[in-house]
């Protein structure tokens, strides 16, 4: 058994532009798409998140005292260029400058996204990652960023392509809110991993300095009774959706032959609408062996059984009231929700196992992944506020249960360098508000003053033992 974590190993917090920043207006911006669906169809807006834009030298304060030695940041694309390509705004890219700089100075490293589910609202609305054009103006924002940022050592392309398709096509809770068209789901993953694939191609050819990965959120599907083969078969299919067609492109450079069936089993006779060029392949190929990590976000798990129903229903329970999901698609399954498993009251199913066999996943099926990092793992929950903190024992458990699960998966052979927990303090959630929270810091959302909950007490022993409190 470890008894401790390696020696490098990072004890990180993450965020997102878009959920801490605030500024929506500011210094130049230009609107997100996500600007405009929120105030049309949710209870919130991104003002003020936690102002980011102001307080992030707080909150790295915060990060150094506490022990946090790694931040997941993204820049904002409608920072840098307000309509996603063209004339660069200048106050965008000096205000990352200062906050990478802060990150150095509080020996906090950042690790930098470039897109965490925030296009531009120009490009979404000319059909956000569906049309090829805006993956080549991707790609040029990426471009950008690598030679004026040259202070970063470690880069993302995209946060969560899946949840992006997913959200967006097929069960419609991130703009612009289509719901059941697998087709745009498959195709807006596939023109995704060609625009990573292409950042990492030109990262590499221009010989930058630093890392380069991709972070996928990879929830964790079992069949409800893995004696019944039609369960077996609809978490393998729930799998391809949402896991195994975007693993496939980052580390195989194309779609294995079992993705394939299963994208024939799931889309019948749509499967000729989908749009993968000879051209896609070479770049997914060329770029295969050059992820130097993954990115791992991981919530829950997710126990699928078959449906032979001919309706796609999707709940989506947004509002932390237990018991409101529900998920069927038709040609896949449906995921039962009664199992004897903890979950949220968002319907979060929490199994730490499920991460341990993810990452062995990983591991077995694409042998050429290098290193992996925990990019987020959190618990959503409606926070109670008291003395100035909150006893957050709930959220200590669940941290330490999943990290327990990496140990395990490291002793077992797995390269895992780093864990982040979403989130450094407390942000917005995209499609549940600012109710559900994460973070290590309580953020009072009218003041903006941040209070140290129990859990980063808890993270600071974590951190000063290298991981040793884990295993007493
Ligand atoms: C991931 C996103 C984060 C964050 C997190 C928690 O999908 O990368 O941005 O939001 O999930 O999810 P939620 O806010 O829906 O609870």
């Amino acid at each position: 058994m470890l008894k401790k974590l390696p020696k490098d190993f990072i004890y990180g917090g993450a965020t997102a532009a878009y959920q801490a920043e605030g500024a929506t207006n500011t210094d130049g911006k230009g609107r997100v798409a996500w600007d405009t669906y929120l105030e049309e169809n949710y209870w919130y807006t991104a003002e003020p998140a936690s102002d980011f834009y102001n307080k992030y030298p707080v909150d790295l304060k915060l990060a150094e005292e506490f022990g946090v030695n790694g931040i997941r940041i993204s820049i904002a694309w409608s920072r840098i260029f307000p309509k996603g390509y063209g004339e660069v705004n200048p106050k965008g890219v000096e205000f990352y400058h200062k906050l990478f700089a802060e990150c150095f100075e509080r020996g906090v490293e950042p690790f930098v996204t470039l897109h965490h589910f925030d296009t531009p609202e120009n490009l979404h609305s000319d059909g956000d990652f569906l049309n090829r054009e805006n993956v080549e103006r991707f790609v040029n924002y990426a471009k950008f960023c690598f030679e004026e940022f040259s202070e970063v050592n470690y880069w993302t392309t995209f946060n969560e392509i899946g949840p992006i398709g997913d959200g967006q096509y097929l069960v419609g809770k991130f703009p612009p809110g289509i719901q059941y068209d697998l087709v745009k789901v498959f195709q807006s993953h596939h023109n995704m991993m060609v625009a990573h694939a292409k950042a990492v191609n030109a990262f590499r050819q221009a010989k930058y300095k630093g890392e380069i990965g991709i972070v996928h959120a990879l929830p964790t599907k079992y069949p409800l009774d893995p004696n019944n083969p039609a369960d077996v078969r609809a978490a393998e299919l729930e799998d391809i959706i949402h896991n195994k067609f975007i693993l496939d492109a980052t580390y195989l450079g194309k779609y294995s032959e079992e993705t394939k069936m299963g994208l024939k089993d799931i889309l019948k006779d749509d499967l000729n609408k989908l749009d993968f060029r000879d051209e896609d392949f070479e770049e997914l190929e060329k770029a295969k062996d050059e992820n130097d990590f993954l990115g791992i976000n991981y919530y829950m798990s997710d126990w699928m059984k078959e449906y032979t129903g001919d309706i796609t229903e999707i709940t989506h329970n947004s509002k932390g009231e237990k018991g409101k999901s529900a998920y069927k698609i038709k040609n896949v399954g449906q995921r039962e929700f009664d199992v004897d498993v903890p979950r949220t009251d968002w319907d979060w199913m929490i199994y730490p196992k499920g991460l341990y066999d993810q990452i062995m996943r990983v591991i077995h099926d694409y042998p050429n992944y290098k290193k992996i990092y925990i990019t987020e793992n959190g618990l959503g929950y409606k926070d109670k506020f008291e003395d100035n903190t909150v006893y957050d024992d709930e959220r200590i458990d669940y941290i330490k249960q999943h990290l327990l699960a990496v140990a395990d998966a490291i002793e077992d052979g797995a390269n895992v360098k780093g864990y982040f927990l979403w989130s450094l303090m407390d942000v917005f959630s995209w499609s549940n508000g600012y109710e559900k929270r994460y973070g290590l810091f309580y953020v009072d959302f009218e003041t903006q003053e941040r209070y140290p909950k129990k859990s980063a007490y808890w993270y600071k022993k974590l951190s000063d033992s290298n991981g040793a409190i884990l295993f007493e």
